[in-house]
C-alpha cells in the first residue's frame, strides 16, 4: 500500500504571524475533523521550519519538510542549509528539484542528484519534483523529458535508496498558472513515471512509491485527480496558504 500525501509548498510566503497562525489552523483542523490515512507534510520557508515543528508537536499525520537542501555536507557556503542541519532540526521530508528551483537557481538534474543523496544520507525523505515546461508538452515530448529527469537525477540510486523516495510531478505550464492538467493527463504522465520506474527496479517497487501531483490542485479539483490510480497525493502550492483550502484538498481522498 503506498503512502498518501499531501503536501503543502508555502514557497516564499508568510511572516512570522502569518507562518504561526497557519501552522496552528491546520493543526487545530488535523485535531478536530476526519483525515483517513494521510499524510499531511507543511513545507514553509527555512526561517519558520523549526517554529512550525514546534507548533505541530506529536499530532498525528502532520510532518514538516525543507523546501530545499544544498548538495553539500557542510562549509563555507553562505546562505546554504544542509540535509544534516534539517535533521537535526526533526524534519522528516525535504522537496527536492522545484521548477522554480531548476529555472531560477539553475540547479540541474547532476545538482539535483546530489541533493537527493544528501537528503537519504540524513535519513530525509526526498520530494522530488519533475515535470516539463509547455513547449516541451506542444512538442508532444513530455514522457521523454520527464523521464530523462528521473534517469540522469535518481536512477544511480541502489533500490534500498530508491524505494524511500517521493516523486511529484509538476508539470511547469500549469504552476501557479491556474492552469491544471487534467486528471485523464496527470493519470497518463504518473502511470508513464511509474513505468519508468519499473523498468529499473521492477515492478513491485515501483507500486510502491508515491507519486504526487502538483500545479493549481485546489478543492476544487483535487478529488477527481487523487481518484486516479496512479495519483498518490498532491504538492499543494497556493492553496496550502489558506487552512480551509488545504483541509478541503486533504479531505478529497
Ligand atoms: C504549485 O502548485 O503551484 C506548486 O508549485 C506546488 O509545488
Amino acid at each position: 500500500m503506498r503512502d498518501k500525501i499531501v503536501a503543502g509548498n508555502w514557497k516564499m510566503n508568510g511572516t512570522l504571524e502569518e507562518g504561526q497562525k497557519l501552522t496552528s489552523e491546520i493543526v487545530n483542523m488535523i485535531k478536530d475533523e476526519r483525515v483517513n490515512d494521510v499524510k499531511v507534510v507543511l513545507s514553509p520557508p527555512f526561517i519558520h521550519l523549526a517554529g512550525v515543528k514546534k507548533l505541530i508537536g506529536d499530532v498525528n499525520h502532520l510532518f514538516v519538510a525543507g523546501q530545499n537542501c544544498s548538495d553539500k555536507d557542510s562549509g563555507a557556503f553562505t546562505g546554504e542549509t544542509s540535509a544534516k542541519m534539517l535533521a537535526s532540526f526533526g524534519i522528516q521530508y525535504v522537496i527536492i528539484g522545484h521548477s522554480e528551483r531548476r529555472e531560477y537557481f539553475n540547479e540541474t538534474n547532476l545538482q539535483l542528484s546530489e541533493k537527493v543523496k544528501q537528503a537519504l544520507a540524513n535519513g530525509l525523505i526526498p520530494i522530488f519534483c519533475c515535470g516539463e515546461p509547455l513547449d516541451i508538452r506542444e512538442e508532444n515530448t513530455h514522457e521523454d523529458y520527464v523521464k530523462s529527469q528521473l534517469t540522469e537525477s535518481l536512477f544511480d540510486l541502489e533500490a534500498e535508496d530508491f524505494k524511500k523516495l517521493v516523486i511529484a510531478y509538476e508539470p511547469i505550464w500549469a504552476i501557479g498558472t491556474g492552469k491544471t492538467a487534467s486528471s485523464d493527463q496527470a493519470q497518463e504522465m504518473h502511470a508513464a513515471i511509474r513505468d519508468h520506474i519499473a523498468h529499473k527496479y521492477g515492478q513491485e517497487l515501483a507500486d510502491d512509491i508515491s507519486i504526487l501531483y502538483g500545479g493549481s490542485c485546489k478543492p476544487d479539483n483535487a478529488k477527481e485527480l487523487f481518484a486516479k490510480s496512479d495519483v498518490d497525493g498532491g504538492l499543494i502550492g497556493g492553496a496550502s496558504l489558506k487552512s480551509r483550502d488545504f483541509m478541503d484538498i486533504i479531505k478529497s481522498f
